[in-house]
């Protein structure tokens, strides 16, 4: 039976745990939550009455949260490229990173993505001077922390790049990083990575839904 991924592609958190479908070549069927797909949004809020995507439906098993999500196909669906180490003290600081990049970074750049879309622009314009300087502030931190890495945590590609890799994508338009070379080329090298390029080659068509108006880059 085929996985099914509940979601859509221009979604950062889906773009997440696509990565690692992407990365492995796990094969799934996208049932992608729009306008007029009534019946895979049924389905979808029927399995997650939270009504967040992505969720991956395995069989009879419901998996909901892009981290859970990409945990259980590395026990589960386990290919090639290990989304965390076998190290207990190594998983930890992969799941840190992972935290990392949704907290501060993911959930702070959609919060001026989802004010622009539901109210005027004074409550945008507020929410947007917040996310600005919190971007600010991680975006020092993780320059820091990424110098001298290739990925997040050295060499090897995780989970907490799959975080990483659309926290970044996004955040850059919300707030261009300026002044982080370690930061900047880890987005850039990121955006090289296949599984992710696939990710970001199939939202390109909704680029003008994007309420903050999407750059003329990447
Ligand atoms: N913590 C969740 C966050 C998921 C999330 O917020 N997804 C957004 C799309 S990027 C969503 O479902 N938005 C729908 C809504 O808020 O109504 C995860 O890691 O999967």
């Amino acid at each position: 039976m085929p996985l099914n991924f509940y979601g859509h592609p221009f979604s950062s958190y889906c773009q997440k745990a696509l990565i690692a479908l992407y990365e492995n070549d796990i094969s799934f069927e996208f049932r992608v939550i729009e306008p007029g797909a009534d019946e895979i949004v049924a389905q979808w809020a029927g399995l997650w009455p939270l009504k967040r995507f992505p969720l991956l439906v395995d069989g009879d098993r419901m998996v909901a949260e892009s981290s859970i999500i990409i945990e259980y196909l590395d026990l589960h669906h386990r290919g090639a490229v290990r989304m965390l180490p076998d190290d207990p003290a190594e998983a930890l600081d992969v799941r840190f990173m992972d935290r990392f990049f949704d907290h501060y970074v993911m959930n702070v750049m959609q919060v001026p993505v989802a004010e622009a879309l539901r109210t005027g622009d004074a409550r945008k314009d507020i929410a947007l001077a917040e996310a600005k300087a919190a971007l600010e502030t991680a975006y020092a931190w993780l320059d820091r922390r990424l110098a001298g890495k290739t990925w997040a945590m050295g060499d090897t590609f995780t989970l907490a790049d799959c975080a990483a890799a659309p926290s970044l994508f996004y955040a850059d338009w919300v707030h261009e990083i300026d002044g982080y070379p370690n930061l900047r080329s880890y987005r850039s090298r990121l955006l090289t990575r296949p599984s992710f390029r696939r990710a970001v080659e199939e939202a390109r068509p909704f680029r003008p839904y994007f309420p903050l108006g999407a750059p003329d880059r990447d």
